[in-house]
């Protein structure tokens, strides 16, 4: 609060002070004596500013030239007698050559000269001053009150209930049982008081970007009927020094004051980190804050009524500060959801929206393994794009399907050209995939070979999971990194070439094969150990890098296994190949003549 109040006077001090030094060379502009060399005189002599011209010599003043006095605007030098300037230096019998500097005496200007001189100073003052309102709208957020520090934007916010309920989220169903116990609270804190209860101070909430996090938190508050107030982490990281914990307090205040309610601090690992930890950036700043928001949940009594929720995608490496009971000490988890949430989730987006009866959302539920809450969103507004494009009036199952596509490969390019050379090698290279994967047990079912051009890719084979996986099997990830090293196996096979084409593919091998060694401990030779540490480099960003925790021995037998490894998936594509070569010259045939081949031909052609 203090350091605060200091803060900003000296920043009102600052600016009255600038202002004092430029009022003040505004009152003496043009009024100060000028010194001159001797030679420059000529272009003095003569304006109406100069009024006299003296120089000191032997400790005297000589008074050389007075306003009216005969003077000659020629140019002169310093060999020059003097006294051809200046009759009275011919009188005294000085040389001009041992002149010293000259004062000229200056008139007072007149007023339109000095308009011009306002004008001239204002420059830099409008300069300084926008400079001023352009870093406090900075730190404002965009409000125009640019003298006020510190306030926060939960204020501007205003703290409105939000219409969400939990009827708009779906997905995670254990965590709104959990957060239920909360709405219960908010909504009759009375029961819970009289019964002399604790209630949770806060609740951190941990998953993913774009699993529902905030909408969550907006949910509990709309379930409730509480005002919803939300600040991000990192909103009070950009700020000026001491603004940070300024506006904690000031919205816990205006929290207060509207309680029953919900804060939600968004981000939390932003200012939450532990503290003392990593390099570089103002940590005073983000622990002042930090600090801040203990204390302002350390003062919560039995009759506060306001619940923090936190949310956060990196619960390692927060403050155990902030987890202590009384604080953030109830934890619910908001992971990716599964295929029924999934299906959930698909129902809310497509509610309301003109879905044609085709519409089969356990199918799209099941073809999009892996996406987040905020994905689904995406996917089916990019279906509703596509239908309004091709002049649909409702969105059918092919506008989903092109979305999934889209998502995944990136937009199709139909119109690349690809000369017929091109054309056959990326046929064999995806029938390639194909056939590997089709092979091997633990690859996942074949969904779709095609050879039209989607984003960076020439052609691509998707493999789809018949059901969600928790965990991967050793022998998934040697099938897997077959079915990828398939397709340049297959260029081998039949061109006995490679081309650069499969380097996305190599690139995902080696990671596959990298991590099996590194994080799953599935090497034999190196045993079950992990090697490096993952970690935040702070000073970078966001960005992870690894600490190497291990001796150069075991980074070279790390090297030797992932190779082997993939070496060995390499041996075992090729037979497969080798063993259906017929069908791998089948299918890329039916590739170059159809461009795409399904699920069901695919499987077709095998028998
Ligand atoms: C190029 N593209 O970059 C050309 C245009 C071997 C038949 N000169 O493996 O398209 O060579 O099974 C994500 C996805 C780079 C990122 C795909 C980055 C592809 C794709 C290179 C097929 N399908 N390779 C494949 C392919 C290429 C590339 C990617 C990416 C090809 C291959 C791209
Ligand atoms: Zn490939």
């Amino acid at each position: 609060m203090l350091s605060n109040v200091f803060k900003n006077a000296a920043i009102y001090l600052a600016i009255v002070f600038f202002l004092l030094i430029v009022l003040f060379r505004l009152a003496n502009a043009g009024n100060a004596p000028r010194t001159v060399a001797l030679t420059q005189l000529p272009e003095f002599i003569g304006s109406n500013d100069v009024t006299s011209i003296t120089v000191e010599q032997d400790q005297q003043t000589l008074r050389l030239y007075e306003k009216g006095d005969d003077a000659r605007p020629a140019a002169v030098s310093r060999k020059e007698r003097a006294s051809t300037l200046f009759p009275t230096l011919d009188a005294l019998g000085v040389e001009a050559d041992t002149l010293g500097n000259l004062e000229l005496g200056v008139a007072p200007t007149r007023v339109s000269d000095r308009l011009v001189g306002v004008m001239f100073a204002l420059v830099p003052l409008l300069l300084f001053g926008g400079l001023i309102f352009f870093l406090f709208r900075q730190a404002q957020g965009g409000t125009n009150q640019a003298l006020q520090f510190g306030r926060s934007k939960a204020r501007l916010l205003t703290g409105d209930t939000p219409s969400v309920t939990f009827d708009d989220v779906a997905g995670v169903e254990e965590a709104k049982q959990e957060l239920a116990e909360v709405v219960e609270f908010l909504r009759e804190p009375e029961k819970f008081i009289a019964l002399g209860a604790r209630i949770p101070a806060g609740v951190l909430m941990v998953g993913p970007p774009g699993c529902g996090k905030t909408l969550m938190a907006r949910a509990v508050a709309g379930e409730a009927g509480v005002p919803f107030f939300s600040i991000s982490g990192s909103e009070f990281v950009e700020m000026f020094v001491g603004v940070g914990a300024s506006r904690v307090r000031d919205l816990f205040e205006q929290a207060n004051k509207h309680s029953p309610c919900i804060i939600f601090i968004d981000e939390i690992d932003a200012v939450g980190r532990q503290r003392g930890a990593g390099l570089g950036g103002s940590h005073d700043e983000r622990e002042q804050t930090l600090n801040q928001i203990l204390v302002e949940m350390d003062g919560f009594d039995s009759d506060t009524n306001i619940i923090v929720v936190a949310a956060t995608n990196r619960p390692d490496i927060l403050d155990p500060a902030l987890l202590r009971p009384g604080r953030f000490d109830r934890r619910v988890v908001i992971d990716r959801p599964d295929m029924r949430g999934r299906r959930a989730i698909l129902a809310i987006h497509t509610r309301g929206k003109p879905m044609a009866a085709d519409l089969d959302l356990d199918v799209v539920a099941k073809q999009t393994p892996g996406f987040s809450g905020a994905d689904l969103e995406n996917l089916v507004n990019e279906a509703a794009i596509h239908a309004a494009r091709r002049n649909g009036r409702a969105i059918y199952m092919a506008d989903i399907q092109e979305a999934i596509e889209k998502i995944i490969a990136g937009p199709e390019r139909r119109t690349r050209i690809i000369n017929d050379e091109e054309r056959e090698i990326i046929a064999y290279h995806e029938a390639g995939h194909a056939l590997v994967m089709a092979s091997l047990d633990h690859c996942d079912p074949v969904h779709k070979i095609t050879i039209v051009s989607r984003g960076m890719a020439l052609g691509y084979t998707m493999n789809m999971p018949e059901n969600d996986r928790t965990m991967i099997v050793r022998s998934k990830f040697e099938d897997d990194i077959a079915g990828l090293l398939g397709g340049r196996v297959a260029e081998q096979i039949i061109f006995n070439e490679v081309t650069t084409g499969a380097s996305n593919d190599l690139e995902r091998v080696t990671r596959i094969a990298r991590d099996m060694v590194t994080r799953y401990g599935m090497s034999e030779r190196l045993g079950p150990l992990i090697f490096g540490e993952r970690e935040e480099m702070v000073f970078l960003g966001r960005e992870i890098g690894e600490h190497v925790n291990y001796s150069q021995d075991i980074a070279e037998a790390i090297d030797e296994e992932v190779l082997s490894i993939i070496l060995r998936a390499q041996e075992r594509a090729t037979q497969a190949l080798k063993d259906n070569l017929e069908r791998l010259h089948a299918v890329a045939k039916r590739l170059i003549e159809v461009e795409t081949i399904d699920r069901s031909e695919f499987e077709a052609m095998l028998a």
